[in-house]
């Protein structure tokens, strides 16, 4: 093998494995809070909403297959909480009842499966809880 053709080949390899190429499409997708301030306490009702950023839409029928709460965004990050899905079903909306046990920041942390992305969806979604 000619030592032009073998470094073209590694290129192609190195382009082909980048972990920025498959990142590059889940990053497509961002959840928000539809409302950022809740109330803080047992059964608190949060939403979020998964936005494809190429086209400004809203995503329906994603699969959430994990969350986590935790207070990272006020320094607790150990400090973590139940959160539900709830059964309620609202277009691009995905809801969840949440334990707060302390006012402050929340980060709700989530991986999601959408259909046509073979990549996890990983999101962030900071709520500060209220009195
Ligand atoms: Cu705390």
């Amino acid at each position: 093998m000619n030592p032009f053709f073998k470094a073209a080949t590694a290129a192609a390899v190195i382009a082909l494995f980048s972990p920025q190429t498959v990142l590059a499409a889940a990053s497509d997708y961002v959840f928000e809070p539809v409302v950022a301030e809740v109330r803080n306490g047992p059964g608190s009702e949060i939403a979020v909403k998964l936005i494809h950023k190429p086209s400004g839409k809203a995503v329906e029928g994603a699969i959430i297959i994990r969350t986590r709460l935790d207070m990272s965004p006020d320094s607790m990050e150990a400090m973590t909480t139940t959160v539900e899905p709830t059964t309620e079903i609202t277009p691009g909306i995905y809801k969840f009842r949440a334990d707060f046990t302390m006012a402050g920041g929340w980060a709700l942390k989530l991986q999601a499966k959408v259909q046509g992305e073979p990549e996890t969806i990983v999101g962030t979604v900071v709520f500060t809880a209220k009195k």
